[in-house]
């Protein structure tokens, strides 16, 4: 894709960029849509009827952590059938080069890993989908789960026949999988392989699980696993904090800060970029919106480069 980057900007950029000693870089979904991962703002940023925000909760877990699972089932599975795409890597280039480098990263999907991007430049603020840990008070149990999918037999995304049935279509109410079949095809229709049926389509059933169906403890054995994410209303992990304030507070300066594909209205991740300025940071923001420049907007010798991060952070890290 042709580059849509000035050119005097990119030079201005890329000439700051060379001499930065210390550099943050804050990445959001926008990090991850060139991988087909829907952020949560934009059209599939509703999961079903849902407003994703409402199912990362605590509360939700508890009323119907069902539901909660079989969204997380879902992103897993997604985050898995993903690859990372070029920003991933050429973010994970730049880590490897720069010496003072930290990326903080509000994303769960993993393809940061993935692509390579040091472990220990790299801070996800909000966890993984691919953690999970016990909830019963008296265990601590927490392990990393990377490639289990589904995590549970009956989180299994259901195969389903070609094409969903019209709305209002009655359903069994039989087994998961048998009322799922009615759901997209009618009454009494036979179940077929086919491919998975897009369980993020309202026309689809969600199967209601038993909580005795969802992951349990393998430690002690009672405990339901949760996913290893930070849920709206939960501190972010103390280290990670640490991590970061380490990071501001040794540097003498902050050179730059890179805000890549994140509307920045999560907080306390937001806030970093405020932190970073306070450090005498200068802000690049990549992003397809140019509304989103975070809380306060861009100031003075801040930039703004317009445009998919898959396309164009490549050309601006080089
Ligand atoms: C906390 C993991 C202290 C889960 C996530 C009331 C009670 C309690 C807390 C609060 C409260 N009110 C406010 C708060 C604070 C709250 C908060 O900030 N709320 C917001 C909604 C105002 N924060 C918290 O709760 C945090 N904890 O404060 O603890 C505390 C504790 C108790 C009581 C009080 C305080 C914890 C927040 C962590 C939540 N977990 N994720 C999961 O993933 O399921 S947040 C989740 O949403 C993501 O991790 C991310 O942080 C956020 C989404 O933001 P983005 O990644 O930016 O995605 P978005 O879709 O919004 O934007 C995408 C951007 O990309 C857009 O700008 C778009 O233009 C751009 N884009 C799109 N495509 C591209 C692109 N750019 C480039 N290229 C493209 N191709």
């Amino acid at each position: 894709m042709a580059s849509s980057i000035k050119s005097a900007d990119l030079e201005s950029f890329q000439n700051h960029l060379r001499y930065s000693d210390r550099v943050l870089a804050l990445c959001g979904a926008g990090l991850s849509a060139a991988s087909g991962l829907p952020t949560f703002r934009g059209a599939g940023g509703l999961w079903r009827s849902y407003d994703a925000v409402s199912l990362a909760t605590p509360e939700a877990f508890a009323e119907d952590p069902g539901l909660v699972w079989q969204f997380y089932s879902y992103r897993r599975h997604m985050a898995l059938q993903a690859q990372p795409n070029p920003a991933h890597y050429a973010l994970a280039e730049l880590a490897r080069r720069k010496r003072g480098f930290l990326t903080l990263s509000q994303n769960v999907d993993g393809l940061s890993q993935r692509a390579g991007h040091p472990a220990s430049k790299l801070c996800l603020l909000h966890g993984s989908l691919f953690d999970v840990k016990c909830t019963a008070f008296y265990c601590k149990h927490a392990e990393s789960n990377n490639f289990t999918d589904p995590i549970a037999p009956a989180l299994a995304i259901p195969k389903g026949g070609p094409s969903p049935a019209p709305l209002g279509t009655a359903t069994s109410g039989a087994g998961a999988t048998d009322s799922l079949q009615h759901a997209m095809h009618g009454a009494g229709s036979k179940h077929q392989s086919g491919k998975e049926l897009d369980i993020s389509d309202d026309r689809v059933e969600i199967p209601e699980l038993d909580t005795k169906d969802l992951p349990h403890c393998p430690e002690c054995g009672s405990g339901l696993l949760r996913p290893g994410v930070v849920w709206f209303g939960e501190m972010l992990p103390e280290k990670i904090i640490e991590e970061i304030d380490d990071f501001i507070e040794e540097s003498k300066k902050i050179d730059l800060i890179l805000v890549i594909g994140t509307s920045a209205k999560v907080y306390p991740a937001a806030g970093y970029i405020e932190k970073a300025r306070a450090k005498g940071a200068r802000v690049a923001v990549i992003n397809m919106d140019r509304a989103d420049t975070g809380r306060g907007g861009l100031k003075k010798g801040d930039c703004f480069f317009e445009g998919d991060a898959g396309a164009i952070l490549p050309e601006l890290l080089k």
